[in-house]
C-alpha cells in the first residue's frame, strides 16, 4: 500500500471513473493516441450545434459506437469496483460510483446505482419533449418519439459540450459526504468532473488517482497509483476488503 494510504479508514467512498477504466474492455478512450477525438472532430459529433447541423452524421457516429459496445465485457477493474461496493455496503459503508462513461460495464461488473453523469449509450432522448427511453436498435431520423410522436427528433441520451451533465445535485451531495475521493482512468480535462478532486480537497477529503499515467490534475491527489486499471484497481480493492 502506498505510504499514508493505510492511515485512511473511509466509510463513504466516492469513485469517479473515465474512459481508461473501460479501455481494456476494448473501448477507445478520447484523448489518448489513437483515441476517438483523433478520428472525429468534437464539435461535429459531441455538440448540440454539430447535431443541429448534421443529425444523420451524429447518429451514425453513435450507431458505430453502439455496435462496438454490444460485444464488450466488463474487465477486472469494473468487477473489483462492484466487489468493493458490496463489501462496503455489508459493513454499513457506501461506495458511490459516478462515471463519465456512457457504457454499462460498471453494471455488468456488479455495481449498482451507478451515476452516469454524461448519459447512457443505450438510451435516446426526444429533442422536443425530453422523454428518455431505452433503445436497442439502430438510431435513425425515421424513428418517432413514443411520448410525443414527433419523427426525427430522437438523439442519443448523452451529454455534449456545452450541456449540463446529469444528476449534478446528487453528485455534489455524495461528494460532500465522502471521506475518500478516488479518480480512475480519466484525463481530468473535462469539467465539471475535472473539478471534483479540488472540491474534495477543499473539504479536507483525501484523494487518490489510479491511472495509466498522471492526469492533468495529478498534483491535486494525496495518493497515486499508476498502472493498468485492470491490475491497479483490483490490487487497491483487495487491500481494502482483503
Ligand atoms: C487508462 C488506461 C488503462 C487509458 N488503465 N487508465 C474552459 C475552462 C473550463 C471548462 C470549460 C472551458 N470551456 C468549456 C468548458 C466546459 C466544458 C469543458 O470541460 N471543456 C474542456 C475541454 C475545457 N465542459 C462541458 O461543456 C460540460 N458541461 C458543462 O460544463 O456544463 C456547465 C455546467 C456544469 C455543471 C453545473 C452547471 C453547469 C459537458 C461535458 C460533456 C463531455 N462529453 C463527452 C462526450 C460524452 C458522450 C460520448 O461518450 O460520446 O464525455 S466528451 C468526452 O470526454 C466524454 C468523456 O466522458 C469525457 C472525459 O474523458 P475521459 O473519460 O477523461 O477520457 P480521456 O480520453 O480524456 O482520458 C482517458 C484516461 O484514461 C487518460 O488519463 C489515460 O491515461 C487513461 N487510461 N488507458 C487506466 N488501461
Amino acid at each position: 500500500m502506498a505510504s499514508g494510504e493505510a492511515a485512511v479508514n473511509p466509510n463513504k467512498i466516492f469513485v469517479l471513473t473515465g474512459a481508461g477504466v473501460s479501455a481494456e474492455s476494448g473501448l477507445s478512450t478520447f484523448r489518448d493516441t489513437g483515441g476517438l477525438w483523433t478520428h472525429y472532430k468534437v464539435e461535429d459529433v459531441a455538440s448540440l450545434a454539430g447535431y443541429e447541423r448534421d443529425p444523420a452524421r451524429v447518429l451514425e457516429f453513435y450507431n458505430l459506437r453502439r455496435d462496438i459496445h454490444r460485444d464488450v465485457k466488463a474487465n477486472p477493474a469494473h468487477e473489483a469496483l462492484g466487489r468493493l461496493q458490496r463489501a462496503w455496503a455489508a459493513r454499513g459503508g457506501e461506495v458511490t460510483i459516478c462515471t463519465q462513461n456512457i457504457d454499462h460495464l460498471h453494471e455488468q461488473g456488479g455495481a449498482e446505482n451507478v451515476i452516469h453523469m454524461h448519459g447512457e449509450l443505450g438510451k435516446v432522448r426526444c429533442h422536443d419533449c425530453g422523454d428518455v427511453t431505452a433503445a436497442d436498435g439502430e438510431l435513425s431520423l425515421a424513428l418517432g418519439c413514443v411520448a410525443c410522436g414527433r419523427i426525427g427528433g430522437l438523439r442519443p441520451h448523452v451529454v455534449w459540450f456545452g450541456e449540463v451533465p446529469l444528476e449534478m445535485d446528487l453528485i455534489y451531495e455524495k461528494l460532500a459526504g465522502a471521506d475518500l475521493f478516488v479518480s480512475i482512468g480519466t484525463s481530468g480535462s473535462v469539467y465539471p468532473a475535472a473539478g471534483f478532486v479540488a472540491a474534495a480537497r477543499s473539504g479536507g477529503v483525501p484523494t487518490m488517482e489510479i491511472n495509466l499515467a498522471p492526469s492533468e490534475n495529478a498534483q491535486l491527489f494525496t495518493f497515486t497509483r499508476y498502472g493498468k486499471a485492470s491490475e491497479a484497481v483490483p490490487a487497491w480493492v483487495s487491500q481494502l476488503v482483503g
